[in-house]
């Protein structure tokens, strides 16, 4: 839930990415926090298992300029997503105001994007929010690797019912990271 802090002339919002393990949402955080100038960021929270996966959450605060005089400040959160960890992805979308779906592109990869974005429903749902209203946007990540499932094929598998905006990312190169960034900070920002 955002937080509107009228004296300080400060909003906070909460942006959760989401996806199944490995697909590459802590990775997004990592290359965020390397290439947000240090004025505007505070130290990147990473609680993970030593081979790097992550145990709870990744959390950074970036501060992203001013709206209407307000300075707007988002928290992005990464959820584990080994399937095994559903109770700490729902502990972490508490207060949800905005998702970032991480896919990953491998066709091996298709069946455990859509059991996690019917997870990510239901869990939306279960916090009081229609899924189909709120704050969405995907990523199709890993677009670097030569089996990548095309996009049509994406879409149709992720995306047919929800018509949310998608970007295409490489996040290990960056690429399509602040893309998607913008338009899910944008879209929070719109919708308070
Ligand atoms: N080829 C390729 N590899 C990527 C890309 N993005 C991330 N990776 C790699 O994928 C692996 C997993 O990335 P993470 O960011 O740790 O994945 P995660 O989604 O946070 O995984 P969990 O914390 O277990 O849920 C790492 O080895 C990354 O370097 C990409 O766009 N292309
Ligand atoms: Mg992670």
């Amino acid at each position: 839930m955002a937080i509107i802090n009228v004296a300080q002339r400060e909003i906070r919002c909460k942006i959760v990415y989401y996806g199944p393990g490995l697909c590459g949402k802590t990775t997004n955080l990592k290359y965020i926090h390397r290439m947000v100038p240090e004025s505007a960021k505070n130290k990147m929270i990473s609680i993970d298992t030593e081979t790097e996966r992550t145990l709870f959450f990744d959390f950074l605060p970036i501060d992203l300029g001013t709206v209407h005089g307000f300075q707007t400040r988002f928290h992005l959160y990464t959820v584990p997503g080994q399937v095994l960890y559903e109770r700490t992805r729902v502990a972490v979308l508490t207060g949800v105001d905005g998702v970032v779906f991480v896919a990953d592109s491998q066709p091996n990869k298709m069946r455990d994007n859509i059991e996690s974005l019917k997870e990510l429903a239901r869990n939306i749902q279960n916090e009081g929010k229609k899924f189909k209203d709120f704050p969405l946007v995907l990523q199709y990540n890993k677009r670097d690797m030569p089996n990548a499932v095309p996009l049509e094929q994406m879409n149709y598998y992720l995306n047919s019912q929800l018509n949310a905006r998608s970007f295409e990312a490489v996040a290990s190169r960056g690429v399509g990271v602040f893309d998607t960034l913008k338009y899910i900070s944008k879209l929070v920002i719109s919708k308070l």
